[in-house]
């Protein structure tokens, strides 16, 4: 029997829509390791870069296994950016190779470099057009109910590579997960994290790290989901957010 985890921190305001975005985590997990985990996810929220959270909601749901499936992990492939600017001009090259016009990346940068506040989830953004599909406003679409399909394996494939850090794993789920989406046709990310300036763009099966995506000390980051229309929007937003699904590696 598996479980949802979700944990969802925050600064400046103990209530459910209140404050600012500080961490979240989305874990598919078995019940021998809920109580570990959840202890590592609290710990997470008070010890996190961005301070410390003064809201933490923590949702545990039983899954059925007969829900679950099961896709595989996306491929990939590390662009070493010499600048920022040479991060964004290739992050624009993949996500064109993967047919998303000029107006939808550019869209897509600027919408990222205007953020005020950090998002829990992400923008979707037309393909073709480059407007905007959801209407989530500044909480956005957030990804959820996904895992490694066997986090000891991933952990010793991610240790032999040498990817200790949190951030790559859950990202790999995550875009692995989006790519999955009925009519998503590409990703870009940045962190908000103001130590971590890596970022990703995913297309065409490939998971694009690009080691150089925002200065050093800036906060300002987040996620866009590319979208094909026509789209049931409904659809595609009930898949990322509800439907859950195991990444084998
Ligand atoms: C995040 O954790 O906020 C996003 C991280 C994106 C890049 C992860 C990586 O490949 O190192």
């Amino acid at each position: 029997m598996l479980y949802s985890i979700r944990m969802r921190s925050a600064q400046g305001g103990a209530h459910e829509h209140g404050g600012h975005h500080i961490s979240g985590a989305e874990r598919l997990i078995t019940t021998q390791d809920l109580t570990t985990i959840t202890e590592k996810l609290i710990q997470r929220a008070l010890t996190h870069e961005k301070g410390r959270a003064d809201f933490i909601r923590l949702t545990i749901e039983e899954v059925k296994p007969k829900d679950i499936i099961t896709i595989p992990m996306l491929k990939m492939e590390t662009y070493t950016a010499i600048d920022v600017s040479d991060g964004h001009k290739n992050a624009c090259e993949f996500l064109a190779n993967a047919g998303i016009s000029k107006i939808a990346i550019d869209n897509a940068i600027s919408s990222l470099l205007s953020l005020q506040e950090n998002m829990r989830g992400a923008i979707l953004i037309d393909a073709t057009t480059g407007k905007r599909l959801d209407n989530t406003g500044m909480r956005g679409i957030r990804v959820s109910r996904m895992d490694f399909k066997d986090t000891l394996q991933a952990k010793k494939h991610f240790d032999e590579l040498g990817y200790t850090d949190n951030h790559v794993q859950e990202a790999l789920v995550l875009a692995s997960k989006v790519l999955s989406a009925p009519n998503v046709v590409g990703e870009l990310c940045w962190s908000d994290d103001p130590n971590y300036i890596i970022g990703y763009v995913s297309a065409n099966n490939i998971y694009h790290r690009i080691t150089k995506m925002k200065p050093l000390h800036s906060n300002q980051g987040g996620r866009v989901f590319f979208v094909k229309t026509p789209v049931d929007i409904t659809v595609l937003q009930n898949y990322l957010e509800r439907q859950p699904v195991l990444v084998d590696i």
